[in-house]
């Protein structure tokens, strides 16, 4: 079964170039991932359509009211009753979340899907999510006008995991994160660039950059063990962390810890 998003959102126009550009159009033509957008407006009543006010205790801003959230989801919940689909677990953007990772993105590709709520203004009322909220998700120590971006972002991530969306299956095996390392540099034609040295605007000849010649080798094994190392010697450099937590994983062979004790950073 295709993976279900439902969407909770004021400005659902947001959603548009997810159908209309790149493997994500892709995936929304062939259904491999079903998003349904929810204009919380539509769920707002009175002459104003009112989604927030504010806040008790006083403060700057606006909150998003908690009942045309609630009758929102009690909308979603009946269109996934009536397409036989399960209770999506609901899930909010904000700051205040658990950091996003890749695999708590390879568990959600593995299906159902969610209920992504995006919020906008100040904050929720602390009474949805409380009452529906199954998990906080955050993308990162910032502060973004909304959750609509965070959605696309998780869709996106999601959806280039679904069976047939990137052209070569195997492309995401070899991934940053899919095993725990960043990803190794990549490198394609021409086999030498002419270029200039880097900042020298005189128009002289600079040096030469070629690929490193173990790409050009045609020995597997070779250049399996170079791209081991350089992803090594990257995470080493740039998220040193990340080594840590492989390394209590179990995944770092003898060779790659004497490749990583000789690296001088
Ligand atoms: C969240 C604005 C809730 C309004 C936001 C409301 C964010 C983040 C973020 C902004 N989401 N990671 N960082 N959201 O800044 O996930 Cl009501």
């Amino acid at each position: 079964m295709a993976v279900r998003f439902d969407v909770i959102t004021l400005f659902p126009e947001l959603f548009a170039p997810f159908q209309s550009v790149g493997v994500t159009r892709r995936a929304f033509e062939t259904k491999a991932v079903d998003v349904r957008l929810w204009q919380l407006r539509e769920f707002a009543e009175g002459v104003y359509r009112r989604v927030d006010d504010r806040p008790f205790g006083g403060g700057p801003g606006m909150v998003m009211l908690v009942e045309p959230l609630v009758r929102c989801l009690s909308a979603i919940r009946a269109d996934q009753q009536a397409a036989a689909a399960p209770r999506l677990p609901v899930v909010l953007f904000s700051p205040a979340g658990k950091p996003l990772t890749q695999q708590r993105v390879q568990q959600l590709a593995e299906g159902p899907g969610a209920v992504l709520v995006c919020g906008r203004y100040e904050g929720i009322d602390q009474r949805f999510i409380d009452a529906h909220v199954d998990e906080e998700v955050s993308l990162g120590d910032y502060v973004l006008s909304g959750g609509e971006l965070p959605a696309l972002t998780l869709i996106d991530a999601v959806t280039r995991l679904q069976p047939g969306v990137l052209h070569d299956a195997a492309s995401h095996e070899q991934d940053s994160f899919s095993d725990g390392l960043l990803d190794c540099p990549h490198y394609s034609r021409p086999e030498v660039l002419q270029g200039l040295a880097e900042g020298d605007d005189s128009g002289a000849p600079g040096a030469e950059a070629a690929v490193p010649p173990v790409l050009m080798s045609g020995h597997h094994a070779h250049i399996a063990r170079w791209r081991r190392e350089q992803q090594l010697r990257i995470t080493a450099q740039r998220r040193p962390e990340l080594i840590d937590a492989a390394r209590a994983r179990g995944e770092l062979s003898k060779q790659d810890e004497h490749f990583l004790s000789q690296l001088t950073l």
